[in-house]
């Protein structure tokens, strides 16, 4: 492609995780010319990256998958209640085949700028190509959980086997047999190849510093009468899962945990932990609010961690404490405890052994070496800002993204921010992220961009922004709400906690799915009311 030209689009979609795929697909159908990017070399997103043995998605396909195609939904069928990475890749590939989307990306391209040219209305966007585009419409899609933490142990460089990142996992298999085997981190991720990889290696030694509360998934095949039933009903099912707190159809309870004698909470508890899933979740309404009654679900976790695994001191050490379930992202796993039962799996508590630094031959905690022929990094994600922080974007005045989220992410919905006219994210900071089904989430903003941009087509109108007091109302709903939960009390990526540096807070909307919707749904029916408009000043490009 010539470095030389500037091409000029309707809009540019950065991303073809879920939001992207579903942007191009969106917008292309209102007539828009779109251009379209993606970092890694296909689509996918965060499923393109993450191919460590093991990788699933925690809430059920049926729910994580796209509701804008009933076609789609009836041509395609999902093996597992939880598909692994490999089946996500094949529904991404089929869905980005079925509506020929890929023709509208350049894949392996990143976008290294983003710059809003207040006199033309448009965002000149620059690539590491060298190429720069022209876009009334910028939209930002590149995801809560896009931009991978690096452990920061010093001595990375010196490692003489071989380093791998869970969220940059190379694309040929990698045999573990006969290998000794490091993990560092056990959140969800950690939790997956932990399991996976006590199969195969010959000492697998696993660095806690957090342990996570995590679940029994319970996973099973999905048999083709219950499939051949929702797909009956898959107009019903993203009804309810539309008008659900978490974007999906996971039973949820009103029952507060106090209203029941404790032997009916005791068998509410059990009759979930034999379900599996996220079902402990659906047992009682207050278990986020409540700090009594969520010490007392911890507890009983806590009881099966001990029940589960062999060794006394193994198992007090893998029992969270100090934080409520739930506050960081809860975790399920297949036999992940069982794992320690076996000789070859060490657990290193790193907190009372810290981590020194990593060395030639493998890993130095304060009490001495381990030796390690491959080390996997499972630590987490710089989540909800990273993505958007890792580039520059400009925006009225020369404001950038990093000078407005300087002491926290501030946005109107989770979609546009004041000062950045035109530019639209998916799933960003303030809306409900990662506690609700981004499947849902992210069609949801596309839709509301779409509202947005027609309503401006209607009108003639050049940008769209919300004012400034537009967006402060929106940020004292997601303000007051937040102190009502307990989110707050863990140090997660929920919370900006991983990432030194970071402004701390929960930028995440905590009232539910359903009422953000409602609240989204209510700025168009309002007409944008809050929102700030310029008349279009560039001329109609043909
Ligand atoms: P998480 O949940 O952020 O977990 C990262 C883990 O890595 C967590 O246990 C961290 O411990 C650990 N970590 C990070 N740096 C270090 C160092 N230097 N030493 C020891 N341990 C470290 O990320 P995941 O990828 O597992 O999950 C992300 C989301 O994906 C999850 O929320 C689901 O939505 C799916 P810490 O907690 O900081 O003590």
């Amino acid at each position: 492609m010539d470095n030389h030209t500037i091409h000029q689009v309707d809009a540019v979609i950065v991303g073809a995780g879920f939001g992207g795929l579903c942007a191009v697909h969106k917008f292309r159908e209102m007539g828009l010319k779109i251009q379209a990017f993606e970092a890694g070399g296909d689509v996918g997103g965060v499923w393109y990256w993450n191919r460590y043995p093991g990788a699933r998605v925690d809430l059920p396909s049926i729910d994580y998958s796209f509701s804008f195609s009933p076609e789609i939904e009836q041509e395609w069928t999902w093996s597992e209640q939880f598909a692994a990475q490999p089946e996500l890749m094949r529904y991404f590939n089929f869905v980005a085949e079925r509506l020929d989307l890929r023709k509208h990306y350049q894949f392996n391209t990143r976008v290294e700028s983003a710059r809003w040219d207040e006199a033309r209305q448009l965002w000149v966007v620059r690539t590491n190509r060298g190429e720069c585009y022209e876009a009334r419409y910028c939209i930002m899609a590149t995801g809560p959980l896009s931009v991978p933490k690096e452990p920061e142990i010093e001595g990375i460089e010196r490692f003489g086997g071989q380093i791998l990142r869970a969220a940059r996992w190379p694309h040929e298999p990698v045999d573990f047999s006969g290998k000794r085997v490091g993990v560092i981190g056990t959140g969800s991720t950690g939790i997956q190849i932990v399991q996976e990889v006590g199969k195969q290696a010959c000492e697998l030694f696993v660095f806690q510093r957090t342990p996570s509360f995590t679940m029994p998934m319970r996973n099973v095949p999905l048999e083709a009468d219950y499939v051949a039933q929702v797909k009956r009903h898959y107009a019903g099912i993203r009804e309810l899962a539309r008008n659900s707190n978490v974007g999906g159809v996971r039973p949820q309870s009103s029952r507060p945990f106090f209203s029941v004698t404790p032997a009916q909470r005791q068998a509410l508890l059990e009759d979930a932990w034999l379900q599996g899933g996220l079902a402990m979740l659906g047992t009682f309404a207050d278990l986020m609010q409540n700090e009594q009654a969520n010490e007392e679900v911890a507890e009983f976790v806590r009881g099966k961690i001990g029940e589960a695994v062999d060794d006394p001191a193994t198992a007090e050490a893998l029992k969270p404490r100090g934080y409520p379930i739930f506050a960081r992202r809860p975790c399920l796993d297949t036999g992940y405890y069982e794992t320690y039962n076996q000789p070859h799996v060490h657990l290193r508590d790193c907190i009372s052994d810290p981590i020194v630094s990593i060395t030639e031959k493998g890993l130095r905690t304060q009490s001495g070496e381990v030796e390690l022929d491959v080390l996997i990094f499972a630590t987490g994600y710089d989540g909800l800002t990273g993505a958007l922080l890792a580039f520059e974007v400009e925006g009225r005045d020369g404001l950038t993204v990093q000078q407005k989220w300087k002491e926290g992410a501030t946005s109107c919905l989770g979609i546009m921010m004041h000062g950045f006219p035109n530019l639209f994210m998916t799933t960003g900071p303030n809306g409900p992220s990662a506690l609700a089904n981004v499947v849902r989430t992210s069609e949801n903003d596309v839709d509301w961009t779409a509202a947005a941009i027609r309503h401006m087509q209607a009108q003639g109108l050049g940008s769209i922004e919300p004012s400034a007091q537009e967006e402060q109302a929106w940020m004292d709903i997601v303000h007051s709400l937040a102190p009502r939960t307990l989110l707050s009390k863990a140090k997660t990526w929920y919370v900006g906690a991983n990432v030194q540096g970071k402004a701390p807070g929960l930028t995440m909307f905590t009232g539910g799915f359903q009422k953000y919707r409602e609240h989204c749904n209510a700025a168009i029916q309002k007409g944008f009311s809050g929102y700030l408009f310029a008349q279009k000043r560039e001329r109609e490009r043909a």
